[in-house]
Parts: C-alpha cells; sequence; structure tokens
C-alpha cells in the first residue's frame, strides 16, 4: 500500500485545483477572448475536463511512472496539456493558442503536439483499445528480448463511459483475453453522460461483469471520503441506500441545482427519520452539496489509494464515479458538453479561485502552498522523470529481395514466397519483422512464413496435430519467440494491432517491421482505426488481398472497388499495385526502408515525394496468376516502379493512343495493345505500380513551381512529356476509374478512364472483365472512340 503523507496530500489538492482552473482558462481563452479573431466557439471540453481533473491528477503527479503510457479521453486533452505546462512540459504560447493555429490540439495528438502526447486520441473508442494492444506489444518485445533493461510500462486509458459504446472497444477485450493481456488500466470516467443524454441506469453492473468475464480485476470507486465518512455516522446506512437507487438523471439534476435542492428533496423522499435527516441538518447548504457530490472519481484520497494499492500486472478496470463539469457551475446539466462558462461565471470562478486579473496563466497564482514547495514537489513527479528513448535504429534492407519467379505467377503467390525466403534468414531483417492477420493468416499466403517462424503467445503451446502426427500443411505453434500474431476476425483489432507495433520504435525503442494482411475490401471495415494509426504516424505494411472483381466466383461481398481511392487519399499511406512478382518484390525491399524512415525533410525534389519523411504502405495484391515478364531489374526501372510508373512500351513520335494500366489487369491491358497494333497504330502501354505516388509527386511539383522552383518535374510529368498532345490516354485497373482518370490533366491529354463503379457479382474471370468493360476488346474500343473524337 502506498501510504500518501499529509503535506504531499494538501500539495496534491493544489495542483488539483490548478489543472481544473488552467484547464477551464484555456477552453474560456479560446472560446472568448480570441472569440473576435476566429470564431470558435465550440464547446465539448471545459465539462468534459473538469469530469476528469481530479483522475488526471492523482495520476500524474502521483500514480504514473515514466515507463507508462496513457491514452486520454479526447475533451481531456485542456487537462493535459495544462498538466504538462504545470511540469514545464508544455509553453503558455501553446495554451493560449488552444485550438488554433500550431496551438495545442483540440485532441491530444502524438504528431501535433509538442507536449509528448503517448497516444493521439479524438475517434473515440480507438485510443482506448490502443493501449490495450500497445501492452501486448509491450510483451511480444520483451519475450523478444528487446527493452528488457528497462521497467515494464503500464498502458492507461483514460475513457469516457459513453465511449464504451464504440464496439471496437470490446472487440479488443476478446482479443487481450485470448493473448492474455497484462499492464492494462482503464480508468472509466462514470459520468453517466455522454454528448446528448444521461446514460442509462445500472450500467455499472453491466461493466462489471463483462470486464471479469474477460479476466479483468473491476475497481469500483463510487463514494468520495466525505461520504465514506458520513455513512459511519448515525443514520449514514439510509443516505447510502438513498444514493444507492437515485436515478442518474435525478442526481445529475441535483447536483446541478445545489445544496438547497438537496435538502429538499432529501427531506421529501427520507422524511423525518431520525438520525438521518440530523445528518442531513448538522450541515449548511454548501456543505450538503459538497457531500453529495463527494463521488469517487472526483475525490482525490479515494483515488491516490486505489491506484496506489495496485500490487499486480492483472489488466484493471476502475469504475470512477464522477459528476461532469465537476467544479464548475454547469456541472451535472445534461445539456452541459457543448457549456462554455460565460465572462460573468468565469469572474466568479476566477474569485473563488483567488487568481489575479492579469495572472490567469502563472503557474502558481492562488495557490496557499508557497511556489517554492510546488516547485519541489513537482520536480519529485515520478511522471516528470521521463526521457525519450533515443532513436530506435534502422534495420538495414536489401536492395533486392530474394524470390523465385514463376513463369507464371500472382502477385499474391509472389508476396508468400518472398516472405518464406525471409523466414529462412538468420539476419536482423528477419527478425525484426512481425506478421499479423485477422483470421486469413493462410489465405493471404503467409503461411510458409508462419511455419518457419512461427505463432506468439506469452506461453508455448504446441501443435496438438503435429503432435498426434496428423499430415497438415501448417504446423501451428506458438512460443514467446514466434513471429506472427495470430488475431480473431476484427479487422479493427488488426488495425490497432498494426498502429501498436508500428509505434514500438517510440514506446518501447524496439523497432519492429510490422507486416498485416487482409482481404482488400476489408480495409473499409476497419477503416476508421486504419487512419487513426496513420494519423498518429504509426509505421506498417497493410498487404491486402485479393483484390477487385478479379476475384470472380467469389462475388460482389469480397471485390473491392473503391479501395485505390482510399490508397490515393489516406495520408500516411503510400499505395501500390503491382502486376507482377518482379515489381512486388521492388517494393516490398522499399516499403521495409520507408516504413523505418523519420525526420521532417522536405519533399525530395528528385520525385517531388516525401521519402525521407517516411510513412506506411499499402500493398494491393491479387490472386491471378499472371504470365511474368522475364527481363533484368535495372536501377532505372527500380526507381520507376517505386516512383511510381514505367513504359512498358514506349511511345513513339507518332504515337495516336497510350494505355495506362494498373494491377492484375496487366494481360487485358497488353493484348489490347497488341490489337491495336495489328491496324500499325503507334501505342504506348505505361505501366502505373503506384497511382497513389504518381499522383502525389504530381501534386507536390506543381505547389512547388507555385512556389517559384521553376525547374520542379513530377516523374508522370516526364513521362508524358514524351505523349505527343493529340494522344489519347486509355486507363484501365481492377478498381475506380478515377484512380488514374487524372492522369489527362497533367498534360492535358484526352482521357477515357476504365474501371468497375458498380458492385461486382460472381462469375468467371472473362465474363466479368467484358461486364464491367475492362477486357482487352473494351480498351481497344475505348481507345478507338477516343481516337474518333480528336
Ligand atoms: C467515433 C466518434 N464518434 C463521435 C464522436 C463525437 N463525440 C465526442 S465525445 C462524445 C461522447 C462523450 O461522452 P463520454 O465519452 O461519456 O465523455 P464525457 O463527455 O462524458 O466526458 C461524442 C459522441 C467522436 N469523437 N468520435
Ligand atoms: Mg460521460
Amino acid at each position: 500500500m502506498d501510504r500518501i503523507r499529509p503535506d504531499a496530500l494538501r500539495i496534491l489538492g493544489e495542483l488539483e485545483k490548478k489543472v481544473l482552473w488552467l484547464a477551464s482558462w484555456t477552453i474560456h481563452h479560446a472560446n472568448h477572448v480570441r472569440e473576435s479573431t476566429d470564431g470558435l466557439k465550440v464547446g465539448g471540453h471545459q465539462a468534459s475536463s473538469a469530469s476528469l481533473a481530479t483522475i488526471m491528477t492523482a495520476l500524474y503527479f502521483r500514480a504514473l511512472r515514466p515507463q507508462d503510457r496513457v491514452a486520454v479521453k479526447p475533451h481531456a486533452s485542456p487537462n493535459f496539456h495544462a498538466i504538462q505546462y504545470l511540469l514545464g512540459r508544455q509553453t503558455r504560447d501553446k495554451l493560449e493558442a488552444f485550438r488554433g493555429y500550431k496551438g495545442a490540439q483540440s485532441y491530444p495528438s502524438r504528431t501535433k503536439d509538442t507536449d509528448d502526447v503517448d497516444f493521439s486520441t479524438g475517434s473515440v473508442g480507438l485510443g482506448v483499445a490502443q493501449t490495450l494492444f500497445s501492452s501486448l506489444v509491450q510483451d511480444y518485445v520483451r519475450a523478444h528480448g528487446w527493452g528488457v533493461e528497462r521497467p515494464e510500462g503500464r498502458m492507461i486509458a483514460l475513457v469516457g463511459d459513453a465511449e464504451l459504446d464504440e464496439g471496437n472497444i470490446f472487440e479488443s477485450i476478446l482479443e487481450g483475453w485470448k493473448q492474455g493481456l497484462r499492464n492494462c488500466w482503464w480508468v472509466i470516467d462514470y459520468n453517466r453522460q455522454s454528448l446528448d443524454a444521461v446514460v442509462r441506469e445500472g450500467l455499472w453492473a453491466r461493466y462489471e461483469a463483462l470486464f471479469r468475464a474477460f479476466g479483468w480485476d473491476v475497481v469500483i470507486l463510487k463514494y468520495g471520503s466525505l461520504l465514506q465518512e458520513a455513512f459511519r455516522e448515525p443514520g449514514g446506512e439510509r443516505l447510502r441506500d438513498w444514493i444507492d437507487n437515485c436515478p442518474n438523471q435525478l442526481y445529475s439534476a441535483l447536483v446541478f441545482q445545489g445544496g438547497a435542492a438537496w435538502r429538499r428533496r432529501l427531506h421529501d423522499e427520507i422524511g423525518d427519520q431520525g438520525d438521518v435527516t440530523r445528518l442531513i441538518d448538522r450541515r449548511s447548504d454548501d456543505e450538503l452539496a459538497r457531500l453529495m457530490t463527494n463521488l469517487a472519481g472526483n475525490d482525490l484520497p479515494s483515488l491516490l489509494e486505489a491506484f496506489g494499492n495496485v500490487d499486480h500486472d492483472r489488466p484493471i478496470c476502475f469504475i470512477c464515479y464522477t459528476i461532469k463539469g465537476f467544479g464548475l457551475p454547469f456541472a451535472g446539466h445534461k445539456d452541459n458538453h457543448a457549456g462554455l462558462m460565460t465572462p460573468a461565471q468565469m469572474e466568479s470562478f476566477r474569485t473563488a479561485m483567488r487568481i489575479r486579473p492579469g495572472h490567469e496563466w502563472d503557474r502558481f497564482e492562488g495557490l496557499s502552498v508557497a511556489a517554492g514547495e510546488i516547485e519541489n514537489f513537482l520536480k519529485h513527479v515520478p511522471f516528470a522523470a521521463r526521457t525519450p528513448h533515443p532513436p530506435a535504429t534502422e534495420i538495414a534492407v536489401p536492395a533486392e529481395l530474394t524470390v523465385a519467379i514463376q513463369p507464371t505467377m500472382s502477385t499474391q503467390t509472389g508476396f508468400g514466397v518472398i516472405l518464406n525466403e525471409l523466414g529462412k534468414q538468420d539476419s536482423e531483417l528477419a527478425r525484426r519483422i512481425i506478421t499479423t492477420s485477422p483470421d486469413v493468416t493462410v489465405s493471404t499466403n503467409l503461411g510458409g512464413w508462419v511455419n518457419r517462424r512461427s505463432l506468439f503467445a506469452r506461453e508455448a503451446m504446441a501443435d496438438t496435430f503435429k503432435s498426434e502426427r496428423i499430415p497438415s500443411t501448417f504446423n501451428w505453434e506458438f512460443s514467446p519467440k514466434g513471429q506472427h500474431i495470430e488475431l480473431g476476425i476484427a479487422e479493427n483489432n488488426l488495425f490497432i494491432l498494426l498502429s501498436a507495433l508500428g509505434l514500438s520504435h517510440a514506446i518501447n525503442g524496439a523497432r519492429l517491421l510490422p507486416i498485416g494482411t487482409l482481404y482488400d475490401p476489408f480495409i473499409a471495415r476497419g477503416l476508421d482505426a486504419l487512419n487513426y494509426a496513420c494519423y498518429q504516424d504509426a509505421r506498417f505494411i497493410l498487404v491486402a488481398t485479393p483484390s477487385g472483381i478479379t476475384l470472380a466466383p467469389e462475388g460482389g461481398a469480397h471485390q473491392s472497388i473503391a479501395e485505390p481511392l482510399i490508397g490515393i487519399s489516406q495520408d500516411g499511406l503510400a499505395m501500390f499495385e503491382p502486376a507482377f512478382v518482379d515489381e512486388l518484390a521492388v517494393i516490398l525491399a522499399f516499403a521495409l526502408s520507408y516504413i523505418q524512415k523519420q525526420g521532417n525533410a522536405d519533399v525530395s525534389e528528385k520525385n517531388w515525394l516525401r521519402d525521407e519523411t517516411g510513412g506506411s504502405v499499402y500493398l494491393r495484391l491479387s490472386t491471378r496468376p499472371i504470365e511474368q515478364p522475364r527481363r533484368a531489374m535495372t536501377p532505372e526501372l527500380r526507381q520507376s516502379i517505386i516512383d511510381g510508373a514505367y513504359w512498358m512500351r514506349k511511345p513513339g513520335p507518332n504515337c495516336q493512343v497510350v494505355v495506362a494500366y494498373a494491377g492484375a489487369i496487366a494481360p487485358e491491358a497488353i493484348q489490347a495493345v497488341g490489337l491495336m497494333a495489328e491496324d500499325r497504330r503507334d501505342v504506348g502501354l505505361l505501366a502505373v505500380t503506384s497511382a497513389d505516388r504518381l499522383n502525389a509527386g504530381w501534386t507536390a511539383a506543381q505547389r512547388g513551381r507555385e512556389r517559384g522552383l521553376v525547374h520542379a518535374r513530377a516523374h508522370i510529368e516526364r513521362l508524358l512529356a514524351e505523349v505527343p498532345s493529340h494522344c489519347g490516354i486509355v486507363t484501365v485497373l481492377d478498381g475506380h476509374p478515377a484512380t488514374l482518370a487524372w492522369l489527362g490533366a497533367v498534360h492535358g491529354h484526352r482521357v477515357r478512364s476504365l474501371g468497375v463503379e458498380h458492385f461486382g457479382q460472381t462469375g468467371a474471370l472473362p465474363d466479368l472483365y467484358r461486364h464491367y468493360g475492362i477486357d482487352a476488346p473494351a480498351i481497344a474500343r475505348a481507345a478507338q472512340v477516343l481516337l474518333g473524337s480528336a
């Protein structure tokens, strides 16, 4: 048990007030003081932050250790920034610019904030699951012998009660149970309010049962120390019964109304019952209000005791009863989510906090403890001893990955072969790779790799089929040395795990090279989690296969259409769609290095891409076996594949049409060019390996020219500069046609874009290519019409 000295408790009480004040003032400043210039009047922070001020004080100034990591509930971001400000790790400028340009962010952001945010939050539910997966990743890293000299951290989420409605949280709890989750705390701010409403009665009991069912300890923090004392007075038990039976709505309303209303209601409902009536009447209105709002989640001693008592690594769910807006005039009001204190309310709050006008930002203003004493206390706050990890070392990646290319092969098979080859190696590169998949490990061709490197589990588990000598292609053994994490079918979990794996270099100081696989259409299922992972700059390779209507007999439910556009538009994710296995080998080598790049370098003037800054990579692959080109991989070809396109057939000066294709549709494009060339037409064939990178380079080069860099040229600009202006371009891919439609805008060529716009269906591949107009005759027809319109 962690005994706390009275003087420390007194200082923590002062800090609690300071957090509440600074967070409230920061929001007020953004909404009222800066109001005239930027009209930022948006609520959602003041009440929500206040609800967590005590919990965060207890955590950050006492319970957290330097190695612990926290995902802060989005709307409590002002508390976080205030705490960091008090610790000297956040600037006043950033607070003054809260929600403004370059200011402290509305929701904690790893990438945009400068005060050491552990996990970004904003889209509710995702940050919560991120802590769970980060705990698993910490175990993974340590089991592989990295970072064992450092103490284990706890991964902590500060969770809104309404946030728990998000299904991804429950998906993660299930996975956590399977994987033997440890060192994870979820602290639920049980203020019984969401954005719109007051939550259902008795929700805490559902949570309790649920968490216990999945092996979590549940600690319910309901009554604060004042209430607990009162319960020990004569009549106290009766008061407790009344509170326990009071509906959430009524409790909230009384909190809002204050002491006189509490007294009236308690008298009406309990009546004249001697002891309990005396208990109530002994207190003034203010004292009664203070007593009745003394829930444990807003009571420092209760929280310090609960956090300090933990002496094990089991996952814990703390259900902390709180009052939304605690300490502020709109506390408890059901409409308070968007509530902001009026200037008049702020004035009286300021007076109550003993803050002099003009001293609102002073760190130690209005406190009843000497500044020196507080400074000294802050210097010894355990969390403040945190120092950043040295940058994780970059793992060397050869320019070429070994792959035996068969005459006819699919990119998905190629992926399996490359991984299988890596699996054979005794290299640092192979050791750092960690693969994962939501129940599609075998069907995305990771089986060979998993056979070699086995599955990860903290405790070894034999493959019974193997020990029983039943023949099986797969050797499904689990061990702490394994390098594949098998997930249940939950794409949200895949992306959040990738997010956690992909931040290991920053969180654990140990670099991992994560590769996750899934079917392309199901990217949409976890898209927000993918976006979340990218937003916080996690680094991973996503291999999506199979894709498009090319998996013909599988039908419309499994055929992806929009994903190439996601690849283009998703920030932080470079998308490639190679057609051939030699391209894939080049791209995968590039990707393994690209995900490790870190820095603030500007765009490269070579291809106008941010290759020095790095990012994550998405590979859209296919199960369609196609004939492979036999060619030497020259440095020029390799660079073009990485930059996004190369000429399979270079257009001559009399070129009339160019076919630009991406991905598994390559044979149709090649065949169409052959058909047209029979009429002695000069036809060019452009192989696009990354519409995303071509587009990004083009946009960046234009921006460069607009900024005066007149010689800026993107890769696609150089390629299409060789195409006469009268020439038409037919683009084609197994995906949405808009992916390549913009090619015409590069130099003003006429374009006809073929692709898939409507849901697919079952059928043989030729039927479907014909039906959707992406087979060779359709390409040739499109070219014909385009030429006719010249
Ligand atoms: C995915 C997602 N949907 C909706 C929102 C908008 N939103 C922000 S907070 C919130 C509910 C807040 O309730 P709770 O989690 O209980 O926190 P409290 O306001 O009580 O502090 C909602 C719906 C969001 N941020 N993310
Ligand atoms: Mg709530």
